[in-house]
């Protein structure tokens, strides 16, 4: 625990020195997203002490070390988003809201310098929108308890077509890298399904391998080179799941950034895509009012 502590310590005095100013981070929307605080100006209770200590929890059999963040830079995010899904392809960014309120349920695209909603189209009711994933052409977007995907087209967000599948629906990624193409779907449990990206029928699952089966609730989901990085409900830990084994090699502990937002209760962090083109994640959270792009540093 001591080693852990020192290096989040460590990963801290990373960000802080990385820290942009505000200027610099300044949104364009003064009026709706609040500027974000440097993080050298939390008190040290806060800057050391996070708020959840997930990392011990999440057993790991083949440990592979856990991750630090390295900052690179944050934008503005709505905060009225209660993001559900986010993904980034060639600089374009797109983001699912899901709601108890249906009309919260939205599909859009984000800028990606100023956050701002560059266009938006409402689900409508009856639907709880969750994850999403780009594949081609196209956005699938899957439903919490509604058993029903969209797929829209990318550029217009004319719905194509719908599938109907069995069981919740919380988080989406395509996976190719392991063979051919499959998505991942979790649904909030420790069993992620795979699909056949082309028609959503189930082609295996796999079961992630840890000694808390029952706390491990995966939610947003991004699949890089053979993994799968999960975000876990509940908490501000991202977990790297071995896709050929099913094992936890990593997990990443990002509360520093919730704490970074002194953001309130139940807004946890959820909302991770990888940009291929610079190596880097982007990291946000529910009604979090800027997105974090960081690398993973081996700690
Ligand atoms: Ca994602």
């Amino acid at each position: 625990m001591i080693r852990l502590i020192a290096a989040l310590v460590v990963s801290l005095a990373v960000l802080a020195g990385a820290c942009q100013s505000e200027e610099d981070i300044a949104p364009t929307r003064e009026s709706t997203l609040p500027t974000v605080a440097p993080i050298d100006s939390l008190p040290p209770s806060v800057r050391r002490t996070p708020t959840t200590a997930p990392v011990d929890e999440v057993a790991d059999p083949t440990p592979r070390g856990n991750l630090g963040l390295e900052l690179v830079r944050s934008f503005p995010h709505d905060a009225n988003a209660w993001t559900q899904g986010y993904v980034i392809e060639d600089g374009r960014i797109f983001e699912s809201t899901g709601d108890w309120e249906a009309s919260e349920s939205t599909l859009r695209e984000i800028d990606p310098i100023s956050g701002e909603t560059l266009r938006s189209v409402a689900i409508g009711e009856p639907y709880f929108s969750e994850g999403i994933e780009i594949v081609g052409d196209e956005i699938i977007m899957i439903t919490w308890q509604d058993n029903t995907a969209f797929v829209f087209d990318k550029d217009t967000f004319e719905v194509q077509r719908t599938y109907t599948y069995d069981g919740e629906g919380w988080g989406l990624c395509l996976d190719d890298a392991t063979g051919p193409n499959r998505l991942v779907m979790s649904d909030g449990s420790a069993t992620l399904t795979f699909r056949d990206p082309a028609t959503f029928e189930i082609t295996g699952t796999l079961e992630v391998a840890h000694n808390n089966q029952d706390e491990l609730r995966l939610n947003e989901l991004e699949c890089v080179d053979g993994f799968v990085y999960a975000n876990v409900w509940t908490t501000n830990t991202i977990v790297r799941i071995d896709l050929a084994t099913g094992n936890i090699v990593s997990a990443i502990d990002a509360s520093v950034l919730k704490d970074r937002e002194l953001g309130g209760a139940g807004n946890i962090l959820n909302g991770i895509a990888y940009d291929e083109r610079k190596g880097t994640f982007l990291l946000t959270g529910k009604f979090w009012p800027a997105v974090f792009e960081v690398r993973f540093v081996s700690q």
